[in-house]
């Protein structure tokens, strides 16, 4: 008999089917279209890591200290992971959304000083305490859409101290919620008004601050909006290679309105990700398939922002890693529902069931750095899973705009647990 102190914490039994995705990333081509799955499944957690699986009788010990839960037959997955938020924001921009709707330009709006110019106006006037109120409850909107690890940028404060407050926020919640948060300096996020007509001098502070962020460990990555009145081609390369010789990885805004080159770019530049894509060139998406460098596609901005999609299809049939991303943020995704994003990335994007679990699991870990600890069910990650109430993989995406979570476990414990009618959504 095994010693007392390995018993297992929780027992999970009863599971349909549970996704494991254990594979090599980035997942590309075929690969990112098959997942690895076991029927009628059992997972046990100790110490909030994953302890063992199976579907046989090999369960590890268990005693009068073991919880066991009964998953109802339920699917199950690897915590979702967004690796693209703008989660830490003050204010919203519901001002902006007519304007948008009847036709007038994200980058219009912008170069009149409203859109992330107003945010960050909002971002400067607000204590710690207004970010983190805000922040955390969109965390818990999160949470309860089955996601478990995000990524969140900087980028509305645009000079040391805000984007410091940003990023402190950041940090006090990955440490006070579930939710795990890597951060993201973002400082080149758009040219702060004290700065307007000199973006020279606003590349030199950018650069000057990385140090600032890497000595208070307030980033793993830095990211750059490469884009048309933004930042350019030249100022982004400067900044994003400054920031990998601190040892930052590096991602960008790339083609999101004009085709600038920016996916080139990040691939020549080693960059982990490069992200949106909706005006890519024929010439990049070939350029990202001999790449490691992940696409990472974000539907609800298109969605949003009433453009054509990514070509997600092209690119995972010329062989791109894709991963895809919720970018919520409040001027061009102010969404938290997470599946909804999926399912866009559905029926939008034609991408099948199985290559967005990965999408959104194996290779959104993969490049935000965390293979070793997220991404799949594999012995010693974090035990991090989505409890789906539903008949199958398809129904998620095919039965949309509402909430399939039925539980989350993060770290190894379940904490959300949502009352949904099974019966009268499917009929089972
Ligand atoms: O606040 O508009 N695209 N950055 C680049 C954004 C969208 C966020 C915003
Ligand atoms: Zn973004």
């Amino acid at each position: 008999m095994k010693a007392r102190h390995e018993h297992a914490d929780v027992l999970i039994r009863n599971i349909k089917t549970l996704y494991t995705n254990q594979q090599c990333p980035p997942l590309r081509g075929k690969t990112l279209g098959t997942l690895v799955s076991i029927d009628e499944a059992w997972i046990a957690v100790k110490d909030g890591k994953i302890m063992a699986f199976g579907n046989d009788d090999h369960v590890p010990y268990c005693d009068e200290q073991t919880i066991f839960f009964d998953a109802e037959q339920t699917i199950v997955t690897p915590g979702f992971i967004d690796s693209h938020t703008h989660l830490v924001h003050g204010g919203s921009r519901e001002a902006e959304f007519e304007a948008l709707v009847h036709g007038v330009p994200y980058l219009e709006i912008l170069r009149q000083g409203g859109g992330i110019h107003q945010t960050v106006k909002d971002t400067r006037r607000a204590s710690f305490d207004d970010l983190y109120i805000q922040a955390k409850t969109s965390l818990d909107v999160m949470l309860s859409y089955g996601v478990t690890t995000i990524e969140a940028k900087s980028g509305y404060g645009l000079d040391i101290e805000n984007e410091r407050k940003q990023l402190l926020v950041a940090e006090a919640l990955n440490r006070d919620h579930p939710m795990t948060i890597v951060s993201t300096y973002m400082g080149a996020h758009a040219i702060p008004p004290e700065h307007q007509g000199n973006p020279e001098a606003y590349v030199k502070e950018i650069i000057k601050d990385l140090s600032v962020i890497k000595d208070e460990g307030l980033a793993t990555s830095v990211d750059v909006f490469c884009e048309e009145g933004v930042f350019t081609l030249e100022q982004t390369e400067r900044i994003l290679k400054a920031s990998s010789e601190l040892g930052f990885m590096r991602r960008l805004h790339a083609d999101e309105i004009k085709p600038l080159g920016g996916a080139g770019l990040g691939v020549r530049l080693g960059a982990r990700s490069v992200d949106h894509l909706l005006a890519i060139s024929d010439e990049d998406i070939k350029r990202l398939s001999e790449s490691d460098t992940v696409a990472n596609l974000l539907p609800g901005t298109a969605f949003y922002l009433g453009k054509t999609y990514a070509r997600a299809r092209e690119m995972i049939d010329a062989g791109v890693a894709v991963s895809v991303s919720g970018d919520y943020n409040p001027g061009s995704s102010p969404t938290e529902n997470f599946q909804f994003i999926m399912q866009l990335a559905a029926s939008k994007m034609r991408m099948t069931p199985e290559e967005i679990i990965n999408a959104v699991t194996v290779n959104a870990a993969y490049h935000l750095g965390l293979s070793d600890s997220v991404g799949s069910i594999a012995i010693g990650k974090r035990a991090d899973l989505v409890m789906l109430d539903v008949p199958n993989l398809s129904y998620v995406f095919y039965h949309y705009g509402i909430n399939h979570v039925k539980h989350v476990m993060k770290d190894g414990i379940m904490v959300i647990s949502n009352k949904n009618q099974r019966r009268s959504q499917h009929g089972t």
